[in-house]
């Protein structure tokens, strides 16, 4: 549907890199709406629960510690099937798998510094809008969705 949102989050490196304004201009681009930004230092306990399907994989401590490492710049973004189409933009998990056009297959190479974080069904989407935005997201008209859906 044309109101489904996912969540999308820039992480510490991309901050670093630089390729905040890079990101947001490709979701702003597709036709996305963005319904809510902010930068935020997570703590473990927010990440811990972020990623608490992982936690017993053998990454997840460098997973978390890499997550501390810096702010994030989290998002969400409303659009036609938003939740499947942010992974397309995103690309692959493990960069070197990910198509170039992608942002990880554009902008990097391993599975531990992958830039950005999507949301991969829209049941996750919701917990994870709501853990991270408490579900604070505006509700407003995009005025250009008239000339984005047929
Ligand atoms: P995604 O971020 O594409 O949804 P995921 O949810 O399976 O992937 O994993 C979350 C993050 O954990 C991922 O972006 C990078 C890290 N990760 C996943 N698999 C990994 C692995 N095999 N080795 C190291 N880090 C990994
Ligand atoms: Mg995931």
């Amino acid at each position: 549907s044309t109101t489904e949102q996912t969540y999308i989050m820039i992480k510490p490196d991309g901050v670093q890199r630089g390729l905040v304004g890079e990101i947001i201009a490709r979701f702003e681009k597709r036709g996305f709406k963005l319904a809510a930004l902010k930068m935020e230092t997570p703590s473990k306990e927010l990440l811990e629960k972020h990623y608490g399907d992982l936690a017993d994989k053998p990454f997840f401590p460098k997973l978390v510690k890499y997550m501390l490492s810096g702010p994030v710049i989290c998002m969400v973004w409303e659009g036609l099937d938003a939740v499947k189409t942010g992974r397309v933009m995103l690309g692959a998990t493990n960069p070197l798998a990910s198509n170039p056009g992608t942002i990880r297959g554009d902008y990097a190479l391993q599975v531990g510094m992958n830039v950005c974080h999507g949301s991969d069904s829209v049941e996750n989407a919701k917990k994870e809008i709501e853990l991270w935005f408490n579900n604070d997201v505006k509700q407003y008209k995009l005025d250009a969705a008239q000339w984005i859906y047929e």
